[in-house]
């Protein structure tokens, strides 16, 4: 058996100009592993053997002097040379049962895998951890053979979760375009969600070349990793554990009070059909509306302790940008997002938004209609069984799935994304992967005016930025407040059809009537 070793932050060096520059590479790694490193590769795929000794002979002093293993890419003769921890072999180098024959049971031999049959072949010829990638494309390394993403990644981790216990206790580490803008919710994120177990497999480290040898400080940027890829982030502060709701409404009552007493800001990045009609009903709800599109101002306005709502609706290359700036800004203090998918099904150009989208931060929440919430199935790399239908525009259309089928969905993303999803029709299915709720309250007008899914999301983003501590719980008490209001509107001797329930639902939802749940007996909310 190979030593332990603390896979958490693997540097993996460069030499290259572009990324070295004119810095000496050993002192340029003993500054990584001052802020950090747990484990270092030497990779040089130009130098001669000779160079290749020297190099490995003096990284490997200071990498022993500070108590961190160094293998070598490739090159088993250097590793002997040298008599470090071990190798790291890629698909094409020596095979692993050769390198383990040559190398004994006590080095490190590490593999590069990018698929469930490279995984499984490599954990058989008994490989000590894994090196998954490529995560996301990147400038270091050209020749890739294929981007993954966390969805691949995923998929193999979910594999060696479920092939025993030899594979379940290899160890892993993603490669490919880590930063410190996505290494947090990498970790968060790169695990095997199952619904039937507690304890999923996950992901032990990242792998990085150009997030720490490229910056002029590398010992701060390890640290900062480190820090990153160590501590949960902090919009994983409240975990999603198993909700006690569905019997009691005083949580309701309780979330809907903090929201008048808080009045918590509602970051809107919406739509232009919907900006006035969502500033409206943030009002209305008790939030404070700020509909800005600009994601320069997202850090500043992050701080403020509201929510933010992500909308689709009008997303251009440019609202992208300026949403990912906007999330990671939010991500980056734990104040809730809020994603609204708009139309997300519709073309082939929001398919890649919605992508885009994901890959740039973390959602608190996912909201959406059947298909939209089918088109983040897809994206979160859910095997859906079901074809479903192109969609037609942004309406919620006619439904498709059975009330189960519904049910299993929204579980299964909130599970493998670990967050609270909420699929929104005549019955409204609520998850965060442990408990799913469906919940039938609302009114048909809502289906006729404009806006009416769109300021769900804003009354949501209030809810969660006043209910710090319970996100799924904030989120129920949201769609009661909202729903509520539309039953009560539409009752209204002075509304007559959906023009004059506009005004009248303003009207209910500035009430914020919560009580009139406890009548409605053991029918309004169904754990499903
Ligand atoms: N191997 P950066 S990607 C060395 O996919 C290497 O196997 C990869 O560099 C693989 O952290 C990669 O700068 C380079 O994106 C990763
Ligand atoms: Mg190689």
């Amino acid at each position: 058996m190979a030593m332990q070793v603390d896979y958490s932050l693997y540097l993996v060096t460069d030499s290259t100009e572009a990324i070295l520059g004119k810095r000496n590479l050993v002192d340029v790694v003993e500054l990584a592993i001052l802020g950090g490193v747990t484990i270092v590769q030497y990779r040089d795929k130009t130098s001669d053997t000779g160079t290749l000794i020297k190099t490995a002979k003096a990284l490997h002093a200071k990498c022993k002097a500070h108590n961190v293993p160094l293998v070598i890419n490739d090159r088993i003769d250097v590793a002997q040379a040298i008599d470090c921890e071990g190798v790291h072999l890629g698909q094409d180098d020596t095979p692993i049962s050769t390198a383990r024959k040559i190398l004994g049971l006590t080095k490190i031999i590490g593999a590069t895998v990018s698929s469930i049959e490279e995984a499984r072949i490599a954990v058989e010829l008994g490989a000590d951890y894994l090196g998954i990638g490529t995560l996301y494309a990147t400038n270091t390394k050209k020749n890739t053979k294929e981007i993954i993403g966390v969805n691949g990644i995923r998929r193999i981790l979910r594999y060696l979760d479920e092939s025993g216990e030899k594979a379940r206790g290899t160890k892993t580490v993603c490669i490919g375009g880590v930063n410190g803008s996505n290494a947090q919710r990498i970790m968060h994120q790169l695990y095997a969600p199952s619904p039937t177990k507690r304890e999923p497999k996950t992901i032990d480290g990242v792998a990085v070349v150009s997030a720490i040898i490229a910056p002029s400080d590398p010992r701060a940027a390890a640290s900062d990793l480190k820090s990153l890829v160590t501590t949960p982030p902090p919009f994983a502060r409240h975990a999603l554990s198993p909700s006690s709701i569905a019997t009691s409404t005083s949580p309701l009552l309780t979330a809907l009070k903090a929201v008048h007493q808080e009045h918590p800001i509602s970051h809107n990045m919406t739509n232009l059909v919907v900006q006035n009609f969502a500033a409206n009903v943030a009002l209305c709800i008790g939030a404070s509306p700020i509909m800005s599109n600009n994601g320069l101002e997202a850090p500043d306005l992050a701080k403020l302790g509201g929510g933010l709502v992500i909308n689709m609706g009008t997303a251009t290359p440019d609202a992208l940008k300026n949403h990912r700036q906007a999330i990671q800004a939010y991500n980056a203090v734990g104040s809730p997002v809020i994603l609204d998918p708009v139309g997300a099904g519709a073309t082939s150009a929001r398919k890649d938004a919605l992508q885009f989208l994901m890959e740039s931060g973390y959602f608190d929440l996912i909201k959406g209609n059947e298909s939209e919430i089918l088109a983040v199935a897809r994206a979160s790399g859910l095997r859906i069984n079901l074809e479903a239908r192109q969609q037609r525009g942004v309406d919620s259309g006619t439904s498709s799935l059975t009330p189960s089928q519904k049910a299993s969905l929204v579980q299964h993303i909130a599970l493998r994304e670990r967050t609270v999803v909420l699929l929104t029709g005549a019955t409204d299915i609520l998850s965060n992967g442990h408990t799913t709720l469906a919940i039938s309250n609302g009114h048909a007008f809502l289906g006729m005016i404009t806006g009416s899914g769109c300021t769900v999301g804003t009354t949501l983003s209030a809810y969660l930025a006043a209910n710090r501590e319970g996100k799924f719980e904030a989120a129920l008490a949201g769609l009661c407040h909202y729903e509520i209001a539309a039953e009560d509107a539409a009752k209204r001797e002075d509304v007559k059809g959906p023009g004059t329930f506009v005004p009248a639902f303003l009207d209910e939802l500035y009430k914020g009537r919560m009580d009139v749940v406890e009548d409605r007996g053991e029918e309004w909310v169904k754990r499903v």
